[in-house]
């Protein structure tokens, strides 16, 4: 067992999950002093510090013990443990973060007329994630030769190393600029914070379980807003029915007027004018939106 008494966090040094991982542990209340190499990052506050890193590393950082956590996308996550399965290095993802939304997917060239997959038997199929491709094609009961390259995927059709691809599609423009199409989603991915199955039983299992509080109240307030607004009371029933679903809605009185409330709603998701509009029409008057800075349940 590792004695390290502070919480050791590894993210990627630099790319896509940067710096919405250093915003959100930012929003936690965490802050780091830079150290000069930029590979480790002392936790000023809290006994909490960062490791910069390959996030294609992040996993087996994990796996070895050198780090208790990590921010990486669920793709790496899951190749890795499938890969290592056997191996026992079991891993769990303990929140999905909500940045980095992508997905792994087959694309197939603009030509093909493309009806399902049993037209990939026989391909050759370009991947970096060779295992989740490998588990796909089982389940599809296709036998198919996955080609392995660490990057440039995409390209793999028109040099003429592989008939088809399995690669992270987000917006779709780079299947678009290769003449590809996407036709199977194997993987809905997005950044999450990984671990080892169970948590440390030391003190950086109680600093894993106020993070996973501060990331709780963090993540659902980034969606919530509260509404505030006035109504006659015997509008209240109308108006508490336009509000957003979920809504939790508390009443004030209001001095000197003992015909009206004043209401407050916490929303999760956006008030849309639209809303805004048909709770005024159903007699509420004064309304404001505003965001929420921090929560804690
Ligand atoms: O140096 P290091 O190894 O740390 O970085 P990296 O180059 O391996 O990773 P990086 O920064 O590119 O991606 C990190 C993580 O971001 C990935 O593991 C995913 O979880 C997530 N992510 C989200 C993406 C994308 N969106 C994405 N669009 N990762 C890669 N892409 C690439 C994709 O491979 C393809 O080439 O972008 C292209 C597709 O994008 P669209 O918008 O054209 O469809
Ligand atoms: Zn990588």
């Amino acid at each position: 067992m590792n004695s390290r008494d502070r919480l050791r966090i590894a993210i990627q040094k630099s790319g896509r999950l940067t710096e919405p991982a250093l915003g959100l542990l930012k929003r936690c209340g965490l802050t780091f002093r830079q150290s000069r190499d930029k590979l480790f990052c002392f936790g000023e506050g809290e006994p909490v510090d960062l490791l910069l890193v390959r996030d294609d590393d992040i996993p087996g950082l994990i796996a070895q013990s050198v780090c208790d956590l990590g921010i990486v996308g669920r793709n790496v996550l899951a190749e890795f443990s499938l890969a290592r399965a056997a191996e026992g290095a079991h891993l769990r993802e303990w929140r999905a973060l909500g940045f980095g939304r992508c997905r792994l997917s087959i694309a197939v060239p603009q030509t093909l007329d493309y009806c399902g997959s049993w037209q990939l038997a026989g391909q050759r199929i370009a991947t970096s994630y060779p295992t989740l491709l490998r588990q796909w094609l089982d389940e599809q009961g296709i036998a198919v030769e996955v080609v392995t390259l660490a990057g440039s995927v995409e390209i793999a059709p028109r040099l003429g190393t592989a008939d088809s691809i399995c690669d992270l599609v987000q917006s779709g423009a780079t299947l678009a600029a290769n003449q590809l199409q996407e036709v199977d989603v194997l993987l809905e991915s997005e950044a999450v914070l990984a671990g080892a199955e169970t948590p440390p039983t030391d003190e950086r299992g109680d600093m894993l379980e106020l993070l996973l509080k501060r990331l709780d109240g963090v993540i659902q307030l980034r969606e919530s807003c509260l509404l505030w607004l006035q109504t006659p009371k015997d509008a209240l029933d109308a108006i508490i029915r336009k509000l957003p679903d979920g809504a939790q809605p508390t009443l004030f009185p209001l001095a000197g007027q003992p015909d009206q409330l004043m209401l407050q709603a916490l929303c999760s998701g956006e008030v849309s004018w639209r809303r805004m509009e048909e709770i005024k029409r159903a007699g509420a008057s004064g309304m404001f939106v505003v965001p929420v800075e921090k929560m804690l349940a």
